[in-house]
């Protein structure tokens, strides 16, 4: 590849349209981009340092990675970090992060800057990247660097889906397909309400939800849960672990189904898994907040399909399969039930299916 001096790279956040705390148990996923993304724009330097301006905040942190980086320039030194390790020879870089990925949100805006400057460095290296194998370096770059234990499927997103379509992803092969997701055409939208929630992946919750299910394989004596059947289940007799186990087992089931009704354009048939989706999660991986919990129920009761909370869980954001022309009144049924229970205005959007990563000048 030639390596080229500068330019704008941008990779996107992605929502979950099912299939939750399913990649780390090498399960399955069906995330699609956002149009919301993170825009690098980048020049090469000739020395081995990189300068990160934060064009939201005006901060700018320097370094040479002699010292560990912390706070969200860390995410930066992270890819510079597993692009060095993987034998790769990084140029230096002056880079400048805009983004309007909303942070918290549960909306993947780290595996948005992550891939976006992975992108970046990439070209001003000139380096031999596939971009089949950019997933799994930004996820090693948060889970050793930054030291976030997730899954692979936020990486895989941004950097793999595309325009109109969703990511169907088999975490353990890692074998993907494009599923077309033509909401508009079908008179369709999938509204996101943004609870305003604090979500916080790093708080410990995630990490016990992933170490749970791994005790659950490792009783079960299979590789991950992913090769666990609900039949399993009798096989252990720790109650938490059974419910855990159910959420996963439960949920693949669910992505596959998803996929069968996509494939043949009953998009809205989809509305009940996805419900289903969140009462697991709220009710067996116990990983909802009352503001996700109310924000389904009232999306519910003003006529969605279906809705669920997307994401790692605690917070974040929930999406709602609606009528095009009922999106609104949806909303507004929201925000007036987050009024009446004295919870922050929740932010409310449409979501519609982006391209990931790329070169945009
Ligand atoms: C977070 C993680 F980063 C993902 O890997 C995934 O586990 C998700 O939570 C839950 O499905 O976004």
């Amino acid at each position: 590849m030639t390596a080229v001096d500068q330019g704008v790279w941008a990779a996107p956040g992605r929502i979950n349209l099912i299939g939750e705390h399913t990649d780390y148990n090498d399960g399955f996923v069906l995330p699609f981009a956002l149009p919301q993304r993170t825009v690098v724009t980048a020049e090469r330097l000739d020395r081995p340092e990189w300068s990160v301006t934060s064009t939201l905040t005006g901060e700018t942190v320097t370094f040479d990675l002699s010292e560990p980086v912390t706070g969200w320039a860390a995410y930066v030194a992270a890819v510079v970090w597993v692009l060095r390790e993987a034998g790769h020879d990084v140029p230096g870089a002056r880079l400048s992060i805009d983004s309007d990925v909303p942070g918290g949100a549960g909306l993947s805006s780290s595996a948005a800057l992550e891939c976006a400057v992975l992108s970046a460095l990439a070209d001003l290296g000139g380096l031999d990247i596939p971009v089949e194998q950019r997933p799994s370096l930004a996820q090693r770059a948060e889970n050793a660097y930054v030291g976030v234990p997730c899954g692979i499927m936020d990486q895989s997103a941004s950097t793999l889906c595309r325009e109109g379509h969703a990511l169907f992803l088999d975490c353990r092969s890692l074998a993907t397909e494009q599923i077309p997701l033509d909401l508009a055409g079908q008179g369709l939208a999938i509204l996101v309400i943004d609870s305003r929630a604090p979500h916080q992946l790093v708080d410990g919750e995630y990490a016990a939800r992933r170490a749970a299910c791994e005790r659950a394989a490792e009783l079960l004596g299979v590789p991950a849960l992913r090769d666990a059947v609900l039949d399993d289940l009798s096989r252990l007799d720790d109650e938490l672990l059974i419910r855990r186990s159910r959420h996963v087992i439960t949920e693949n089931a669910r992505v596959l189904d998803t996929i069968a009704l996509l494939r043949e354009g009953r998009l809205r048939e989809i509305g009940p898994l996805m419900t289903a989706s969140h009462a697991s999660m709220r009710d067996d991986f116990e990983i909802t907040v009352p503001e996700v919990d109310e924000a389904v129920e009232t999306a519910l009761a003003a006529g969605a399909y279906g809705a669920r909370m997307t994401g790692g869980g605690f917070g974040g954001c929930v999406l709602a399969l609606v009528e095009a022309e009922k999106a609104a009144t949806v909303a507004e049924a929201v925000t007036a039930a987050f009024a009446a229970r004295g919870f922050h205005p929740p932010a409310t959007f449409l979501a519609l299916p982006s391209p990931g990563a790329h070169r945009l000048s």
